[in-house]
């Protein structure tokens, strides 16, 4: 699939060219998505992000069929902590907080449980997978050299929090030159109305971050 098919999508159709497409999922790991994880200790509902499981996990198998590329991200910190800064791990005011020990491990530390990805879209080995300290996927990373030595230069992006960890890394993808389509049924966030608003900021002004579609429109042309 050398050649662009037109995705239906807001504010008007996004020309998808599979093979400079990468599918980025952002941050679906289960201190965030899993009850007794750091985002229900918060006291957030996780079901408000685990709907995006069903969603991801289809278009993930079907993207993964058409032999594109997926790459995943991660939020979290080196277990000495010391690309956490001091302002992140006491803003939330959160006890325990973002290195504490939590019932899945340190909480966003790499290497605990609660800092890996979900079992129902666990990469594959030959799959990419970005650590970031931060919100946005590109600060801190190489992720941006990994997509330009792959010729890639747009993004088709799902994952949570919507609001966070999404949007920060659509724009920063914006900045660097990608187009971004992002799959409102792939991205959740614990608040409906941020969910609403965080996807109307991408669309806005005739695409001023990039595209919102739905996963169907996608798999109606991959599957
Ligand atoms: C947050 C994220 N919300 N992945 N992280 O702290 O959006």
């Amino acid at each position: 699939m050398n050649n662009s098919v037109m995705i239906e999508a807001e504010p008007y159709s996004f020309e998808f060219f599979p093979k400079q497409c990468a599918l980025l999922i952002i941050d679906m790991q289960r201190d965030f998505l899993e009850g007794g994880g750091f985002g229900a200790m918060l006291g957030n509902d996780v079901a408000q992000l685990r709907r995006t499981i069903e969603p991801n996990r289809t278009l993930l198998s079907i993207w993964r069929a058409a032999g594109l590329l997926v790459i995943h991200t991660r939020e979290g910190h080196r277990s000495d902590l010391r690309d956490l800064p001091l302002s992140k791990k006491i803003r939330g005011q959160s006890r325990p907080c973002i290195g504490d020990v939590g019932p899945m491990g340190r909480i966003l530390v790499r290497g605990e449980p609660g800092h890996d990805i979900i079992p129902e879209l666990y990469p594959l080995p030959n799959e990419s997978i970005i650590d970031k300290p931060g919100k946005g996927a590109f600060y801190a990373t190489d992720l941006h050299v990994i997509l330009q030595n792959l010729n890639i230069t747009q993004l088709i992006i799902t994952g949570v929090t919507t609001e966070v960890c999404v949007n920060t890394t659509v724009r920063e993808a914006n900045d660097r030159g990608y187009d971004c389509l992002v799959l409102e049924d792939c991205v959740g966030s614990y608040f409906p109305e941020f969910q609403t608003a965080g996807l109307n900021m991408i669309k806005a002004q005739k695409g001023i971050f990039g595209w919102v579609s739905r996963s169907a429109k996608v798999l109606a042309i991959l599957g």
